[in-house]
C-alpha cells in the first residue's frame, strides 16, 4: 500500500517557517495599528515592526487566521495535522475547526486533525517537531495524531515578561495581573495554565532572578532532561544565560534558541522570553 503523505500546518504563533523533510504550511496572524497591517509571515521584518510599534502611540491589536487562510494552508493534502495557539486567547482554533469541516465536506476522502495547543510559541514548536519526527519515521496518520495528543500533555510553557501592556490592552490578561511586569524592573514569570490562559507565578526583581525562577519552575513541573525551546524578543543574551543555568543544573541538554516572530513578539514585547519544555 502507498504511504499516505501527511501535511503539517500551524498558525504563526508557532514561530516556525519551515520544517525539514515534511510538507508544512503556516497560517498567519496579523498585527494591526490604525495605519498599518503586519502579516506575520516569512516576509515580516520583526525587528522593524518592533521599532515602528515602539514609536507608535495609538491603539494596536491582532487578528487570527480566518477560515479561508486555514483552507489555503491545508492546500490539497489528503491528510492534515493542524496545531493552533490556545483557544482561550484566540479565535484561531475555532477558525481551524470550521475550515476542517468545510475541507472534509468538500472532499470526503480527506482528513484534518486540529490540536488546540492551549499554549503559544515554543510549546507549539515542540509539538510540530514531534509530529515531524513521527511522519519522517513513516508512522501512519491516526498513530501520529494519537502520539501528538499524548505528547501535548507532557509539554509545558513558561515565560518571563518585562511588560504586559499589549496583553492587557487587548484583554488577554487582567490589568491587575499586567501590573506584575514593567514597574521598576519587575519581571513577571508565569506559565500557560491547564486551560490555556496566562497564569502568573512570580514577580521577580532583575534578570538573573527571573531566569533562576524559570529554572526552578521547570524543576517543580518535573523537568529532568528533555528538549527545551526558547524564543526571545530581542533578548538572545537572556536566552543564552538561561541555557547556561539549565546546563549547570542538568548537564548536556537539547536546547534551541531563536527569535520570536511577529505575533509572539507583539504580546511578549521587548525582552520577553518563552520557554517550551518536556515535563519529564
Ligand atoms: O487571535 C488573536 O488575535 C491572537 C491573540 C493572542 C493572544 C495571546 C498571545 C500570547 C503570546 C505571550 C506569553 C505567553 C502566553 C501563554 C499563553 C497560554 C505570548
Amino acid at each position: 500500500m502507498l504511504m499516505q503523505s501527511i501535511k503539517l500546518v500551524a498558525d504563526s504563533s508557532a514561530d516556525t517557517l519551515s520544517l525539514e523533510g515534511v510538507d508544512f504550511a503556516c497560517a498567519s496572524l496579523k498585527i494591526l495599528t490604525d495605519n498599518k497591517e503586519y502579516v506575520d509571515d516569512a516576509t515580516l521584518d520583526v525587528a522593524a515592526m518592533a521599532q515602528e510599534l515602539s514609536a507608535y502611540k495609538g491603539k494596536s491589536s491582532t487578528a487570527c487566521p480566518g477560515v479561508g487562510d486555514w483552507l489555503t494552508a491545508f492546500g490539497e493534502a489528503e491528510r492534515v495535522i493542524c496545531v493552533t495557539i490556545t483557544s482561550n486567547l484566540s479565535g484561531s482554533y475555532n477558525a481551524a475547526c470550521i475550515a476542517k469541516q468545510d475541507y472534509e465536506e468538500q472532499n470526503p476522502e480527506r482528513r484534518v486533525f486540529v490540536l488546540d495547543s492551549l499554549s503559544a510559541g515554543p510549546e507549539l514548536r515542540l509539538l510540530l517537531e514531534k509530529a515531524q519526527a513521527c511522519i519522517r519515521s513513516g508512522m501512519e496518520y491516526d498513530a501520529v495524531c494519537e502520539t501528538l495528543t499524548a505528547y501535548a500533555k507532557k509539554t509545558a510553557l513558561l515565560f518571563v515578561l518585562e511588560s504586559m501592556k499589549n496583553l492587557a490592552n487587548n484583554g488577554r490578561v487582567s490589568p491587575l495581573v499586567a501590573k506584575a511586569a514593567g514597574l521598576l524592573g519587575i519581571r513577571a514569570v508565569g506559565k500557560a495554565s491547564n486551560v490555556g490562559t496566562l497564569e502568573l507565578l512570580n514577580k521577580c526583581r532583575g534578570r538573573e532572578k527571573a531566569l533562576q525562577t524559570i529554572a526552578d519552575n521547570m524543576q517543580a513541573l518535573g523537568y529532568s532532561s528533555g528538549r527545551v525551546r526558547i524564543s526571545h524578543c530581542g533578548n538572545e543574551a537572556a536566552a543564552r544565560l538561561l541555557r547556561s543555568m539549565l546546563i549547570a543544573r542538568y548537564g548536556q541538554l537539547d536546547v534551541e534558541i531563536y527569535p520570536a516572530r511577529g505575533l509572539c513578539s507583539f504580546y511578549a514585547e521587548q525582552g520577553g522570553l518563552l520557554v517550551g519544555f518536556e515535563k519529564g
